[in-house]
């Protein structure tokens, strides 16, 4: 029997009738019909209209080995042939998840020795919510059980990570919990005031020791945050906050956990976003460039110190995924990561193409209009719309300004992403230099359109 010809049509009428999608109005979607995307291959993505986009995005900030790796798809084959799942609860363990650990804790700083591996960031960061409790019950500290996060900050859409991230209108749909507490966020751009970046940098910091000690440091069990904000808008902190950060929780001892699903994995040029900013976190939530999303899965990395409490102290701890560790997932993961390093691609994002990115982003957006801040480093990357740029004013319709830029550009097929009034990229680690021309020439296009559009300039 041959298989029905599908037309876009039929698999928007498919997908509006069986889907509830993510952060939408789903009947504004529905009335407008979805597009369906077929195929990609490195960079670009094609629909099944045969329309061809520049991904900026790396899909969801994952794709960091870029679309059709073969080799990818080859070992998860081999894989799903020889032992297509088991686990480590029955006192088991399998070749591949421990050849992965063996790998991962090769690029990573040696203050780290464990993984308890997962499907998804949501998920590392659901593990890491109980770890760090059951740490400080294991320490005869149970009282220490709070959670600070940031406002605007994202670490996924379980119950736990929504309540951990600083997502007002999550927490409003059914998505807070109790034992969580909250610290403004350092973006300079819109809450710097009269302070210059570095000053902004150590208030913004200091926000967290006001915390502490409001909340009473007995209570409080870790500070977790992104090393950067993706989800939030690509909010890069100023020099001065991680240090500051660093050193509050170590005065408390608080934990301090970095959420690395968007920043692991090469994507600022250093194998980690911590490793480029500086700082020693305590645990690592990791995800998406892990595999780079050929795959789902994700992971808590504990530093030595935790796991040594857990392991020679802990007991048993009631805690476990079906699906952890994963013999497929963690064979594309080896896989990937392999990739990454022995193709000298995260050297590279360092060294040249994440220099170039920034370079000509710069070039073309200094001095724009209506651009008033260009932040980023290596891979990744936020264009900050403003109304005045000498004293950061900010257009009242920001939000609506940014949507309009993304939808002229997937008009002009490029993906990128909106968030407030910024404009945020992260297109594929394995980005050459005439890809990266083609992201900023599209991105161009598509904010002087905007600006002609809206009659902003
Ligand atoms: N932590 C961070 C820092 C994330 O960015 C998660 C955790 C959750 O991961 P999972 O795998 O459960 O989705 C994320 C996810 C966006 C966008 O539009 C970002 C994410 C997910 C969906 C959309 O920027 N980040």
């Amino acid at each position: 029997m041959t298989k029905p010809i599908r037309t876009t049509s039929d698999y928007q009428k498919l997908d509006a009738a069986h889907h509830i999608h993510a952060f939408l109005d789903q009947k504004v979607l529905n009335d407008k019909g979805a597009l369906v995307i077929e195929r990609g291959d490195r960079l670009h993505l094609w629909d099944t209209q045969g329309k061809r986009y520049l991904d900026g995005m790396s899909g969801l900030w994952c794709t960091n080995l870029g679309y059709g790796r073969k080799d990818l798809a080859d070992v998860a084959h081999r894989q799903l042939q020889e032992l297509p799942y088991y686990n480590l609860f029955f006192q088991t363990t399998h070749p591949r998840v421990n050849e992965l650990s063996e790998l991962l804790f090769s690029l990573l700083p040696n203050r780290y020795s464990h993984a308890i591996y997962t499907n998804s960031g949501s998920e590392a960061n659901e593990v890491l919510i109980r770890t760090v409790r059951r740490y400080w019950q294991i320490l005869d500290k149970p009282e220490k059980s709070i959670m600070i996060g940031r406002w605007n900050g994202y670490h996924g859409s379980t119950l736990g990570s929504t309540a951990l991230g600083g997502m007002g209108f999550m927490h409003e749909m059914g998505g807070m919990l109790p034992g969580f507490a909250h610290i403004g966020e350092p973006y300079w751009y819109a809450r710097g005031g009269e302070l210059d970046e570095q000053a902004f940098g150590l208030k913004a910091a200091a926000e967290l020791e006001t915390k502490i000690l409001e909340l009473g440091a007995e209570k409080v069990a870790a500070f977790v945050a992104e090393p950067f904000q993706g989800a939030g808008g690509m909010i890069f902190p100023p020099a001065s906050y991680w240090s500051e950060i660093q050193r509050i929780c170590r005065k408390y001892d608080v934990l301090l956990c970095a959420d690395e699903v968007i920043g692991g994995f090469g994507r600022t040029g250093e194998w980690f976003a911590h490793e480029h900013f500086g700082f020693e976190p305590d645990t690592l939530s990791i995800a998406k460039g892990l595999t780079s999303g050929y795959i789902p899965m994700g992971g808590l990395v504990l530093s030595k110190t935790i796991a040594e409490v857990l392991v020679e102290k802990g007991g048993v701890f009631a805690s476990g995924l079906t699906y952890s560790g994963h013999p497929v997932a963690a064979a594309v993961a080896i896989a990937n990561i392999l990739a990454l390093r022995n193709e000298g691609i995260v050297t590279q994002v360092k060294n040249d193409t994440g220099p170039y990115l920034q370079k000509i982003l710069r070039e073309a957006f200094n001095n724009h209009p209506l651009i008033g801040d260009v932040q980023g480093v290596g891979m990744v990357a936020a264009l900050q719309f403003a109304e005045e740029k000498s004293s950061r004013k900010r257009f009242e319709a920001e939000n609506d300004i940014a949507w309009h830029c993304r939808t002229v550009g997937f008009e002009e097929g490029l993906i990128i992403r909106s968030t407030l009034g910024r404009m945020i990229m992260a297109p594929a680690l394995i980005a050459n230099h005439s890809e990266l021309d083609e992201l900023v020439e599209k991105t161009l296009r598509a904010v002087n359109r905007t600006g002609q559009e809206l009659n902003l300039i």
